[in-house]
């Protein structure tokens, strides 16, 4: 069958009502024995389908009902599923001209006159849905990231896209503060609950600059930003991109390479920079650490550090943090959180850990940082650092590709090669050992999203006089750290609402 797009219309030479477009109609097209004269069908494909439109009308015809397979001046009965009255009223305006006098209906009317075996009333419940259109609803949401609940379903996923690069373009220039704000922006408006269409819905949604909206507008209308495709493209972000790509390589030192001519992999591997111990594991496994971690990946992963984890502190507890434990399905790395029920049990746990790890095979690379967090009796030594001073390991597993199979990097690029699968892949995987007392505090600030985290700091610092870090609470008008053994308390002593970790997606 024809796609209803490209299927003429004949409308003005529907001149007599009798057969003016039998013709047309083969098959199914006769008007004698018609029961209905006055009726005359005609059933939308769009949504339909093609199959079930044919079905229905070798179903009406049969029950003595006039249907016709184009639309003309002779219908009278519009027959649609699934489509609301202005997506149909837009088509037709386009396949006839004018307006048509014919009834907008729901399937249901249909169904109910074949049940009857005759056309019955039209009534409201049969007639399509109208939509608020004129009146598009307004949009509003509160101002920090850590009062709304972000689930992963993004409806504005592409307006959240054109920020997000302009805020990682900024980042990967140094400049933070603009990052921060582009990130505000698209985290206001993931969490809305419906796409946006135009511009006048978002005055109660916070977090919009002037550059932010510049772009929301040229998305709205044109449907991209001309100045987020021209950043797509050019050669400085991609090699920003590329190079920041290999673990190990912060901004500062991908900028230095690109002042020297360095722009691709190749390039960097035929000049031949000094690389640290990191770059030339991140370089090595390039291929891999840029192919996203499914959920079946993360799970081994974690059978992994829970084997080492048992056998080196047996009782000691593993917890999926990161994206993971937000219901990501994919991440860029695999984030632990290790603890023991037993306030000191956990001390000295990693390098143990990471001895086990080495033992068995299972590290590329590890560097791993010590403890240095101590809780001064006056107050947070460094009040507002995120910086964490856990026992902390970054690492790359080299996982089993058996025990991952199933994840979502499974023929993807960078795993066969040459003659089938490889026995393993390389992972990022990040380890955080906390003492049992600080334990909620890590898994909050180790959950995420990272705009989630630092908008909690930002509402506790400036709304509640407190300082949060992902060791402690601290308020300063009691001069007192305020204790908590769940998530659920820390929101509570923030006074905020409790967020799930899968409506932290910010
Ligand atoms: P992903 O899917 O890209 O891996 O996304 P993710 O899991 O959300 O991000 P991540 O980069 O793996 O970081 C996991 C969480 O750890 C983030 O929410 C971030 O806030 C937190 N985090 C760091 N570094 C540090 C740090 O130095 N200290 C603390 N407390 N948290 C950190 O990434
Ligand atoms: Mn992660």
């Amino acid at each position: 069958m024809v796609p209803f797009k490209r299927r003429k219309l004949v409308c003005s030479a529907a001149g007599s009502h009798t057969g003016a477009t039998g013709s047309h109609e083969g098959a199914t097209g006769s008007h004698e024995g018609t029961r209905f004269p006055q009726v005359v069908l005609f059933l939308l494909e769009r949504k339909m389908g093609a199959s079930r439109r044919r079905f229905l009308s070798q179903l009406g015809e049969k029950k003595g009902f006039q249907v016709e397979q184009l639309l003309s001046e002779r219908v009278t009965h519009v027959i649609c599923e699934n489509n609301s009255s202005e997506e149909v009223r837009t088509w037709l305006r386009s396949e006839v001209r004018g307006q048509t006098a014919a009834h907008l209906l729901d399937v249901s009317w249909f169904t109910e006159s074949m049940k009857a075996g005759r056309p019955v009333e039209v009534l409201d419940r049969h007639k399509l849905q109208e939509q608020q259109t004129e009146e598009v609803e307004v949009f509003s949401t509160p101002s920090y990231a850590c009062q709304r609940r972000t689930t992963l379903d993004n409806h504005n996923a592409v307006l959240t896209d054109a920020l997000s690069l302009l805020a990682e373009n900024a980042e990967l220039s140094g400049e933070d503060g603009r990052g921060v704000a582009f990130r505000r922006a698209a985290a206001a408006l993931k969490a809305l609950p419906l796409p946006v269409t135009r511009l006048t819905q978002l005055g109660g949604v916070p977090c919009l600059g002037g550059h932010s909206l510049r772009v929301i507008k040229d998305v709205l209308e044109s449907g991209a930003s001309p100045e987020v495709e021209a950043l797509r493209r050019s050669e400085r972000f991609k090699a920003l991109k590329v190079l920041t790509g290999i673990f190990g390589v912060g901004v500062k030192t991908a900028g230095r390479w690109i002042g020297e001519g360095i722009l691709t992999l190749r390039q960097l591997r035929d000049s031949g920079p000094t690389l640290n111990r990191a770059q030339r594991a991140g370089l090595r496994h390039y291929d891999d650490l840029n192919r996203p971690v499914g959920r079946a990946e993360a799970a081994a992963v974690a059978a992994v550090v829970e084997a080492a984890a048992g056998s080196v502190l047996p009782g000691a507890r593993v917890t999926l943090i990161g994206g993971f434990r937000r219901g990501k399905q994919t991440g860029h790395d695999v984030d632990f959180l290790i603890t023991h029920p037993e306030e000191g049990r956990e001390a000295g746990l990693m390098p143990k850990l990471v001895s086990w790890l080495d033992s068995q095979g299972f590290l590329l690379y590890q560097k791993t940082n010590s403890n240095s967090y101590l809780e001064a009796a006056e107050g947070p030594a460094r009040p507002a650092s995120n910086m964490d001073r856990f026992e902390r390991c970054f690492s790359v597993f080299k996982l089993p590709e058996e025990a991952g199979r199933g994840g979502a990097g499974a023929g993807g690029a960078g795993a066969g090669g040459e003659g089938g699968p490889r026995p393993w892949r390389a992972v990022r995987v990040d380890l955080v050992v906390s003492p049992v007392s600080q334990f909620a505090f890590a898994l909050l600030g180790w959950t995420g999203s990272k705009l989630f985290e630092r908008e909690l700091r930002r509402w506790a610092g400036h709304e509640m006089n407190m300082c949060l870090s992902s060791h402690a609470l601290y308020d300063h008008r009691q001069s007192r750290y305020l204790r908590a053994s769940s998530e659920e308390e820390i929101f509570a002593h923030l006074g905020l609402e409790y967020i799930p970790p899968s409506e932290r997606n910010a």
